[in-house]
């Protein structure tokens, strides 16, 4: 038996116990220990066997580090088989998370049971696979084939009450997990239960009504966004339906062969891991003290203002929303009720839950009462000069050790702190918007941030729900300092020669969420309009804006108005290509002597996302990101870049950098001007033959 799995008998149960701290994944000494005891049961007087893990969860899956490297044997199916085929009743005592693998076992167990904080599940679609031992046929035929398909296609956890009820788990256990688990396996000895082997079970092909599985896939696959494994699940569904079941699990392990050597997989498992890198700051002591945050305070109550503080109120820490007067006060209260109304139309929330968390929720004009806040988040509209007066007044009034942080999308963060006595409690959080729903936080370390405020402030993220990732100071930080050259491309190619829907839907089949110029107009126009009045335009290449500014001049700001590049149903807010823009689009790429051309797909592609690549390396290179796989997280969580493609800087490393380097020399030959400027770091790595993936393992 391997170190990570012990066996004794208790109570004339064998009991099996696996500890592979963190979470018990399947890895070879937790299959072989599994294995080995199993086997060993048969032999011994037990008259059962559990199946119990220490520490925080049950087996939570397969052990996705052994992705991509030669299997080792014993395999699960061998372990699942040896389970499932045992003289003795086994029973899975699941605490924590059963997911993946870790639920395909205690499917292939006779019993399962489970305390009521458990959960259970088949994830692996998120990771761009799909349950691949033996999932996709065992939970059909306790679920049901629909049940099923929903848990598996979507990948969210059952909570151990719901899967009590539909059948999943056979006991909810009280008090102690395994003395539970003992006396019910003792129970089921003592009633003389049957061996009960999900596998055994048959499914009806007529309970299946015509067209379920047809309609499933066009489903699945409208909202894949590139990803492949939705579908390749629909077929194992209908396998089990279908075929007996051994022929049916050869069909689920050719399928997930196919999904685990794919690029979509290998992308959607590096943000797995690249979310979770994120966290870590290099350089930082995994010890660093860590300050106590037990009530919050957001200065602004507009949008961001009360979405941040909705964070807080969801994750059950007191805030308080301080505005400049009752009456912008009240509104935003209102702002803050009115989304909550919508999550509760959407049925993922209750009244009470909704009461519970305005109640954490106070609102003040006066900044004594936010003096004893253990953090302070501005969120003010985009003045620095405002920003330095309210971090000054904070500074004169908040307790020592208080964290004032600055909610800004690309203002100094080192000018903000500079207004106050203490840089060193002084840093970004930068929330995207709506707060309430996108996950990135982009957590901004000003040269004199404190260690421990920065540790704090990350762990804060985790806590409210966010996914962190660590920026320097620069104009728009990570995320939108990449950006400028996206949008920048988008528009050159309507000049050029395509049309708003071209390129949008070019982007949207690529897999992004919204095309840049769809996704203007649902930002406003307007924005970027009053921004470049605002900072002046004088030296500005004016082809990117020329079409923008004509729009916001004769009305149509976008979404908001009706009407901007596309006009939009004011039922459905369908956009719908407009004539006169594209009218307008001709008309301009004249006045600049613009000859128009036939542009394909994959130009498109590559000018509108390499400019993201370059300037992330020259991110990467400045030391403003900590990681590529950083970059990678900001765009999936906070931009909407597909998962399947694994963000900007894995996409490139997917295409290779050789030849990202050369299609941009080939930009900056045929357009000459700064835009396309390669790169330092991303010509060495191409000629070095590297990677940003090596890149990053270099300098982890
Ligand atoms: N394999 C390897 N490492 C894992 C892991 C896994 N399955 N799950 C988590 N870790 C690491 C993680 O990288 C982190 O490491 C630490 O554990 C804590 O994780 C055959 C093929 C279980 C809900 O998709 O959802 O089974 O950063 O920070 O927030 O059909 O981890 O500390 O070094 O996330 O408390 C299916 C993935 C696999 C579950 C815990 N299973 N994990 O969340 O901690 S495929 C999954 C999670 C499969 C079968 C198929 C979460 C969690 P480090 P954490 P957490």
């Amino acid at each position: 038996m391997s170190q990570a799995v012990s066996y004794s008998i208790q109570d004339r149960v064998g009991v099996i116990s696996v500890n592979s701290p963190p979470v018990n994944a399947l890895s070879q000494p937790v299959r072989e220990g599994i294995l080995d005891a199993v086997r060993q049961a048969q032999r011994d007087d037990s008259e059962a066997i559990v199946l119990h893990c220490q520490g925080r969860t049950f087996i939570a899956g397969a052990d996705i580090t052994e992705f991509g490297k030669p299997p080792r044997e014993p395999h699960l199916p061998t372990v699942l088989g040896a389970l499932e085929n045992s003289s003795k009743p086994v029973i899975a005592a699941i605490h924590g998370t059963a997911l993946g693998g870790g639920f395909e076992v205690a499917l292939a167990c006779h019993y399962r049971c489970a305390i009521a904080s458990a959960k259970v599940g088949l994830p692996e679609v998120k990771l761009g696979l799909l349950p691949g031992a033996g999932g996709t046929q065992r939970l059909p035929r306790i679920a049901g084939v629909k049940a099923a398909l929903d848990i598996i296609t979507s990948g969210n956890p059952v909570a151990a009450g719901k899967a009590h009820d539909m059948g999943l788990v056979n006991e909810i256990i009280e008090g102690d997990l395994l003395e539970g688990a003992i006396r019910y396996a003792r129970e089921l000895v003592e009633s003389g239960a049957p061996l009960k082997r999900i596998r055994d079970i048959v499914i009806d092909p007529a309970t299946i009504e015509p067209g379920f599985f047809e309609q499933a896939r066009k489903r699945v696959n409208a909202r894949a966004r590139g990803q492949i494994a939705p579908d390749r699940i629909v077929s194992c569904l209908e396998a089990a339906v279908e075929l007996p079941i051994d022929q049916a699990l050869e069909r689920e392990r050719e399928l997930f062969r196919e999904l685990v050597t794919s690029p979509e997989s290998a992308a959607m498992r590096h943000i797995f891991f690249a979310e979770r890198q994120a966290a870590k700051i290099k350089g930082l002591p995994k010890n660093t003290p860590e300050r106590e945050i037990g009530k919050a305070a957001i200065i602004g109550g507009g949008t961001m203002g009360g979405g941040i503080a909705m964070c807080f109120a969801n994750a059950g820490i007191p805030v308080t929303l301080l505005e400049i007067s009752d009456g912008a006060l009240d509104r935003g209260m209102k702002i803050i009720r009115k989304n909550y109304g919508i999550t509760v139309k959407r049925g993922k929330l209750g009244e009470d839950d909704v009461k519970r968390r305005m109640g954490l929720i106070a609102g003040t004009t006066d900044y004594a009462e936010i003096a004893d806040a253990d953090i302070v988040i501005e969120a003010v509209f985009e003045n620095l000069e405002l920003k330095k007066e309210i971090f000054a007044k904070l500074d004169a009034t908040c307790k020592p050790e208080a964290i004032l942080a600055t909610n800004t999308s690309y203002q100094d963060v080192d000018a903000i702190a500079a207004a106050t006595s203490r840089p060193e409690d002084v840093l970004g959080t930068h929330f995207f918007s709506p707060a309430n729903v996108m996950r990135l936080l982009e957590v901004v370390r000003g040269e004199k941030t404190a260690d421990d405020a920065l540790a704090t402030v990350m762990k804060l993220g985790k806590r409210i729900g966010k996914v962190c990732a660590l920026s320097g100071v620069c104009y728009g930080f990570i995320g939108n300092r990449m950006l400028g050259g996206y949008g920048r491309e988008a528009q050159l190619l309507l000049l050029e020669g395509c049309t708003p829907q071209q390129v949008d839907s070019t982007l949207e089949r690529f897999g992004m969420a919204m095309g840049p110029v769809a996704m203007g107009d649902l930002a406003g126009l307007d924005v970027g309009y009053k921004a470049r009045q605002s900072r002046g335009t004088a030296g500005d290449d004016p082809r990117p804006y020329a079409v923008s500014t004509r729009l916001v001049e004769s009305g149509r700001h976008g979404q908001k108005t009706g009407a901007g590049f596309y006009r939009y149903d004011s039922e459905t807010r369908k956009r719908i290509p407009d004539p006169e823009v594209e009218a307008m689009i001709r008309e301009e790429a004249e006045k600049f002597g613009i000859e128009r051309r036939e542009i394909d797909a994959d130009e498109i592609i590559a000018r509108c996302l390499y400019p993201l690549v370059n300037e992330g390396a020259k991110i990467l290179k400045e030391g403003i990101a900590q990681r590529a796989s950083d970059i990678d997280v900001v765009y999936v969580f906070g931009y909407a870049f597909p998962a399947a493609k694994g963000g900007p800087m894995c996409y490139a490393d997917q295409v290779g950098l050789k030849e990202v380097y050369e299609r941009i020399c080939g930009f900056q030959e045929q357009h000459g001007g700064k835009n396309w400027a390669p790169a330092e770091l991303l010509r060495e790595l191409a000629e070095s033959g590297g990677s940003f993936a090596e890149w990053d393992r270099g300098r982890v």
